[in-house]
């Protein structure tokens, strides 16, 4: 049989497709996989996610989590209007988007006055901040304005091009890839108007200031300042124009990238440094270091006959010196000398022509790091108020296996691993409370809890990162291999922990002597632990806590050279800020965007099915399914069910005039539903399986064949 008036829900307008219900849902799939038949087939899974795909229906639902396959290509699905289209709609009556998503968590947080937080999660160019930036357009475009802060939606959408140009790089997955964590919140004021915001950023990656892969570009915001920056800027910094006379620049070979225009952006940045509040000294301040990185790349040392080490850049030097507010023959020292205390007695002794160079760029990569957290402070002073409600956005690294594994890698894997326990943990809370809110009885669902891993890494005295600051304090030259050792020692025989030493040659994949490798819930990673163990102080920090550079003073306290305290070290330090992470996300109600990336080459249209099984594993999106479907596939609150099928009833058609709860009974009876197939909660009917809901589908649509059917849209 044929029908009329199937509505493919993407753009707004309705199309008229002659087909079956039967067949537009094998055409474009479900637009929530709890409708699948068959939820624990992940082939069934990723066969949905491809249909949608080549139908240009990138979103689709888990329940309340919503998945997003990037489509790498403009798709007109996010115009005013559209907006418009989702203000106020409830989820399920229309089809799956990032609006729907945002929309729906506003309204949570005004009705049910509970602080919301929307976690977005995936790959490296799956589409995380497009989706934080299309959630954040928004609020700013529907949301009431509070005549007093007119200007703070556009403080908020302009603090993005800033850090994207500090924080952000080409990379081979990605031309505009976040190298930070961000978590952000949105305050509200009591009208439901955005009033403020509040950034947390977390582990810059610091190693691209100094060094990056080939194919790969250091911080937008280098190459922005030499390409858009007016001819007397360039004159003041003492900078060229071309990038490849900048040491920092050229690692990667690549200074252009044919989708980004430079020069825009940095007009684009100009712009926004004073919206968000920055005077005029302070932009100046600001690119004087942007500068003096540069500089720092291009200083050079020679080896003198009694293996002294020198500067053979003297003259570029006393501009350096200039650049930082320091003291140009401090400095020199500060780069070819180190501070030793021996015997309670301070010594300056010379560094080697190796270790001056790697004193250089810890120095580089520390002026930079800390110049990053200075400007998200300097925006968060510019962005904050009391606020009394918040929406607070996560657009953080997702899981990373690269050809080399450092320690950013391992903290970035652990980030993602407690983000899982998270997921999981509030995913089962949440069915729960609801199942207990309606009374209907809990089913116990397996799901694989990855708490062992996380203790593995965390765990006071025997995880990985205690372990870590016991040989960071132990001054020697083998840290690093004595690391290792001392993980066999104590981790040896940790079903998720394995070496080369302890494996016997017994791993599928080689490892090198300098790895241990973790078994992620996502996968097997290898870790090198070259570099991980840094032993040595440098003097620079004495000579950047002297800098007439405000930016640069705040920067690099005083307080903290003069006390000698060992500064904290980057793990415990990453350990800590992910705990407070996980506290503030614990306290508000989550929502989730799960982010896909179908294919490695950027290309529109392109499905790669076995990268895309990949993500789905590592998503845990197959685990959330089948919590979601423990019990029941559907849920619906009694009105819209019985809104949606009281024309299947005679009793119920028009109007039903008693009780909702007897309404839905009396129209399931006369549809001859079983008692195995649905529950009767409080306020929602909940319906075991997919099929029971598309029989009943599929009899309104038989019934009713003139009807323009928009709540199943994308079926
Ligand atoms: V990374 O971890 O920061 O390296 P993200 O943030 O996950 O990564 P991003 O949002 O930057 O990825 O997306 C990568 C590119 O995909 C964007 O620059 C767009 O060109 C493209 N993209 C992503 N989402 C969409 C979309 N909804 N519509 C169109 C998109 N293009
Ligand atoms: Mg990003």
């Amino acid at each position: 049989m044929r029908y009329q008036a199937r509505e493919v829900d993407i753009d707004g307008r309705v199309r008229l497709v002659m087909e079956s219900a039967l067949t537009a849902r094998d055409r474009v799939g479900v637009q929530d996989f709890v409708l699948l038949e068959n939820y624990n087939s992940e082939a069934a899974f990723i066969e949905n996610l491809r249909r949608r795909f080549r139908e240009n229906l990138i979103y689709t639902y888990i329940g309340s989590v919503l998945v997003s396959v990037n489509p790498y290509k403009e798709l007109e699905i996010y115009s005013k209007q559209q907006m418009e289209r989702y203000r106020g709609v409830s989820f399920y009556e229309i089809s799956p988007h990032i609006y729907a998503l945002s929309d729906n968590t506003y309204r949570a947080m005004r009705t049910e006055r509970k602080d919301q937080c929307i976690l977005i999660s995936g790959e490296s160019g799956a589409g995380k901040t497009e989706a934080s930036k299309k959630i954040l357009l928004y609020y700013a475009v529907t949301c009431p304005t509070n005549d007093h802060m007119a200007a703070l939606g556009d403080r908020l959408l302009q603090s993005n091009p800033v850090l994207e140009a500090f924080g952000n790089a080409k990379t081979l997955r990605n031309d505009n890839s976040s190298r930070f964590g961000k978590y952000m919140d949105v305050q509200f004021d009591f009208r439901g108007a955005p009033v403020g915001g509040h950034i947390l950023n977390y582990l810059l990656e610091k190693s691209r200031v100094v060094h990056q892969n080939h194919g790969e570009r250091n911080f937008h915001i280098f190459y922005q300042l030499l390409d858009g920056g007016d001819d007397d800027l360039l004159n003041t910094l003492d900078l060229e124009r071309n990038p490849h006379s900048y040491h920092y620049l050229v690692k990667g070979n690549c200074p252009r990238v044919s989708s980004i225009s430079d020069k825009n952006n940095w007009k684009a940045v100009m712009k926004a440094l004073p919206v968000i509040g920055f005077s005029e000294e302070e932009v100046q301040q600001l690119l004087n270091i942007v500068a003096s990185v540069l500089h720092l790349g291009n200083t050079q040392f020679g080896e003198g006959e009694e293996g002294e080490t020198y500067i053979t850049t003297e003259t570029q030097i006393t501009n350096l010196a200039k650049l930082l507010g320091v003291d140009g023959s401090a400095l020199g020292e500060a780069l070819t000398h180190k501070k030793l205390t021996a015997k309670g007695e301070e010594m300056i002794s010379p560094l080697s022509f190796e270790q001056a160079v790697s004193a250089r760029d810890a120095l580089a990569k520390a002026v930079y790091g800390r110049t990053f957290t200075w400007l998200v402070e300097k925006i968060n002073r510019s962005l904050a108020r009391k606020d009394s409600s918040v929406i607070g956005l996560l657009d953080i690294y997702g899981f990373e296996v690269l050809q080399h594994n450092s320690f950013e890698q391992f903290c970035i894997n652990y980030c993602n691993e407690k983000l899982q326990q998270l997921f999981i943990e509030l995913t089962l809370r949440s069915e729960q409370e609801e199942y207990e809110a309606e009374g209907i009885t809990w089913e116990t669902v397996q799901y694989f809890d990855n708490k062992i891993i996380c203790d593995l890494i965390e765990e006071k005295h025997k995880g990985i990162i205690s372990i870590l600051n016991e040989e960071c304090l132990r001054p020697g030259e083998t840290c690093d291999l004595s690391f290792l050792e001392k993980l066999e020692d104590t981790l040896g025989g940790h079903p998720h922990f394995v070496t080369h030493k302890l494996a016997n040659g017994k791993t599928r994949r080689a490892m090198s002597r300098e790895e241990f490798r973790l078994l992620h819930y996502a996968g097997e990673v290898n870790y090198n632990v070259n570099g991980t163990v840094h032993c040595n102080l440098t003097l620079d920090q004495l000579v950047m806590c002297q800098s007439d550079n405000q930016i640069l003073s705040h920067c690099f306290r005083r307080e903290e050279v003069i006390d000698q305290k060992r500064p904290e070290m980057a793990a415990t330090q990453f350990k800590n800020s992910l705990m407070k992470l996980m506290e503030i996300l614990m306290s508000k109600e989550p929502s989730y965007v799960r982010c896909i990336k179908p294919n490695d080459t950027k290309q529109p249209g392109r499905f790669d099915e076995v990268l895309v099984r990949h993500q789905v594993k590592y998503l845990g999106l197959m685990e959330n399914l089948r919590v979601r479907r423990a019990g029941f596939a559907y849920r619906r609150r009694f009105e819209a069910f019985l809104q949606r099928y009281k024309p299947l009833c005679p009793e119920t058609w028009p109007n039903w005039h008693g009780r909702l709860i007897d309404g839905v009974s009396t129209l399931v009876n006369h549809l001859g539903y079983v008692p195995e197939e649905y529950k009767l909660g409080r306020s929602k009917i909940f319906i075991r399986f997919p099929k029971t809901l598309f029989n009943t589908e599929d009899a309104l649509e038989a019934k009713k064949p003139e009807m323009v059917i928009t709540i199943q849209s994308g079926w």
